[in-house]
């Protein structure tokens, strides 16, 4: 049997190309938290924990992400078998309640490295690939409606992204849709315009802002409202024709079947972080499909790694109606990757290769790891 032998772990800190300005916080860097499960045929597997902006996202942060793990996670399935990938994540589901972006990133390790034992893609693993490429979208976050636009034109020209998601919430809701409005003329039918106010209005700024948006021809909006305000979410799609999305609500199966109950959204954004893993996002996907949804790749601006797995995941999927927004990667002034993933023709690709299909970059890795001396110059791409 190839047992867990190690679980090490790492944070990076990769600066944005520009800041992204969310509701609750402005990034300008991300802080990766690269995962290594070490087997005992000198396989290794590799996967990738990511928050945002701290813990003004959500309740898990970097350094909660590194602790559970080297605290909790690893000493639960350390010794077990490394190709039981299920086994392993039951086990750290029950050594650890909660903390699913933790138990994503060491259940994506293990099948990655599953997958490179085998020569196999995880895609493969899953019953195959229906899609080589699937449509990415881009973030508009600058926190400037005229850089917007320019960066909507310029990604429009080099075909990279035909669709873009426009984070709100910040704003006065006036405000907010003079901004949106100012972006959707610029853009006309160009372009597929969505709106992601993170959780920042309450019922009643919603209502003015989903009625202005629909006006203004926006297609969708991601997570209006609180997380835990579900009946609120359910009143506001059965009150607008604009497609509403639950995005930070859904922190796996259970969450996606209540919503599907009420009908609390029209949309599902699947996350595999948020949904603890690849396997319970591929519940929380047949759930929005079995209740008729949308559905909709999410990222939690992961790097390459993380990307990559959730594409993986994503590929076997027959219809994701809203696409992807796996465009992490391209965030970063850098990337860590020994080949980056390829974008092209509005389209993310599946790369090729075993387990999750990516290779790390060592000498990034080492350059860009928390506390490391930044002395040497990097090749910078942008
Ligand atoms: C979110 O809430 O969707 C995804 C894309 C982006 O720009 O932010 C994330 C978070
Ligand atoms: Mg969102």
């Amino acid at each position: 049997m190839i047992k867990i032998d190690a679980i090490d772990t790492q944070i990076i800190d990769l600066p944005t190309i520009r800041g992204h300005v969310l509701s609750m916080a402005t990034m300008t860097e991300q802080s990766v938290v690269l995962v290594e499960v070490l087997f005992s045929d000198g396989s290794t597997g590799i996967g990738e924990g990511t928050a945002i902006g701290g813990l003004s996202y959500g309740a898990e942060s970097p350094e909660s992400i590194q602790s559970a793990i080297e605290t909790y996670i690893a000493p639960a399935i350390i010794g077990m078998d490394g190709d039981a990938v299920n086994a392993a994540r039951l086990r750290a589901q029950k050594a650890v309640v909660g903390n699913p972006i933790a138990r994503c990133a060491v259940e994506n390790a293990l099948w990655d490295g599953l997958g490179k034992r085998l020569g196999l893609p995880i895609s493969t693993l899953m019953g195959g690939a229906v899609h080589t490429g699937l449509e990415v979208a881009w973030t508009l976050a600058s926190g400037d409606s005229d850089k917007d636009i320019a960066e909507a034109l310029e990604m429009l020209e080099r075909r990279r992204h035909r669709q873009f998601k426009l984070k709100v919430g910040k704003r006065a809701v006036r405000d907010d849709l003079a901004h949106v409005g100012k972006i959707k003329a610029a853009l006309g039918d160009k372009a597929v315009i969505t709106v992601d106010v993170n959780q920042a209005w309450d019922m009643h700024s919603a209502r003015w802002g989903l009625k202005g948006l629909q006006d203004i021809g926006v297609a969708m909006v991601e997570q209006p409202i609180p997380a835990v305000q579900r009946s609120g979410l359910s009143m506001l799609s059965k009150s607008y024709e604009i497609a509403v999305m639950a995005d930070e609500a859904l922190r796996g199966p259970e969450d996606a079947l209540n919503h599907a109950r009420c009908h609390a959204a029209d949309a599902f954004a699947v996350k595999i972080a948020q949904s603890g893993g690849l396997s319970p996002a591929s519940e929380v996907i047949a759930i929005g499909k079995a209740a008729g949804l949308g559905l909709y790749a999410g990222t939690m601006l992961e790097s390459g790694v993380g990307t990559a797995a959730a594409l993986q995941l994503f590929s076997t999927v027959e219809t994701l109606q809203w696409g992807t927004e796996l465009f992490g990667p391209l965030l970063f002034k850098d990337d860590i990757l020994t080949t980056p993933l390829r974008y092209a023709d509005f389209q993310v690709h599946l790369p090729e290769g075993p387990g999750c299909g990516v290779t790390l970059d060592q000498d990034k890795i080492k350059f860009y790891r928390r506390g490391a001396p930044r002395q040497t110059p990097v090749k910078v791409s942008v």
